[in-house]
């Protein structure tokens, strides 16, 4: 029989706050498998057992284990496709869906790490990302045209990762906080869910420190 809770492997103040974050947009249940990555849970042979990369998120459900913040992202979207946060396989969005999904974390991240730890760019044509002055350039154009959210009119899955994404990467001041970006922050974290799930995490945190 198949394990229909999601068991969601979290450690706060980490990547995996967007999954929570969407998580509490989709309004579905979860179980929280807490750990803490300042003492080296992730790294331990149980969690090993789940995620060899030793990183968060990960979620496990209906036996299935899907690693990697925006692979869960696209999953979850899918399995709960009657919340209506993912474009389906015949929505003309779904090319512009994945292509920024996975733009995602094979560019954006990658080109911001690199830049932020101040490692020799590569040529262009040996890069994954091009150059990080492209993918800013790339980010910036598409945040400015839009009005509302990453896809359009309507709230996504992409704008749990993007938005919790660029909440966080503005905060560390390792990407620019322009009037557009600032804006689309502000339409992504008034939300209720981003306000949950950043209260939830706060109080998990408080708890924490209190207990030592
Ligand atoms: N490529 C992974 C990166 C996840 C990641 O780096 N998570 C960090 C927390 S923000 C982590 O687990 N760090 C613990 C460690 O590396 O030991 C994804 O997109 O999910």
């Amino acid at each position: 029989m198949t394990d229909d809770r999601i068991t969601f492997h979290y450690a706060p103040q980490t990547r995996a706050f967007g999954t929570r974050f969407l998580l509490e947009e989709l309004g579905v249940p979860y179980e929280l498998h807490v750990m803490d990555t300042r003492v080296g849970d992730q790294l331990k042979p149980d969690y090993l057992a789940v995620n060899p990369m030793g990183k968060v998120p990960a979620i496990s459900h209906r036996g299935v284990v899907v690693t990697e913040q925006a692979a869960i992202a696209l999953y979850l979207g899918d399995q709960f496709a009657e919340a209506g946060l993912a474009p389906g396989l015949n929505d003309p969005r779904r090319g512009d869906y994945l292509r920024w999904m996975v733009f995602y974390g094979s560019c954006f991240e990658p080109a911001l790490v690199d830049h932020a730890m101040k490692r020799p760019p590569l040529p262009r044509n040996n890069s994954p990302y091009a150059d990080y002055e492209t993918v800013v350039a790339i980010v910036n154009e598409h945040v400015g045209r839009t009005s509302s959210f990453w896809l359009g009119e309507d709230f996504s899955v992409a704008d749990a990762l993007w938005g919790s994404a660029l909440f966080w990467v503005t905060n560390f001041g390792i990407f620019e906080k322009t009037p557009g970006v600032a804006a689309y922050i502000e339409r992504v974290t008034s939300r209720p869910a981003f306000r949950k799930a950043q209260a939830d995490e706060a109080a998990l945190v408080a708890a924490r420190d209190r207990a030592g």
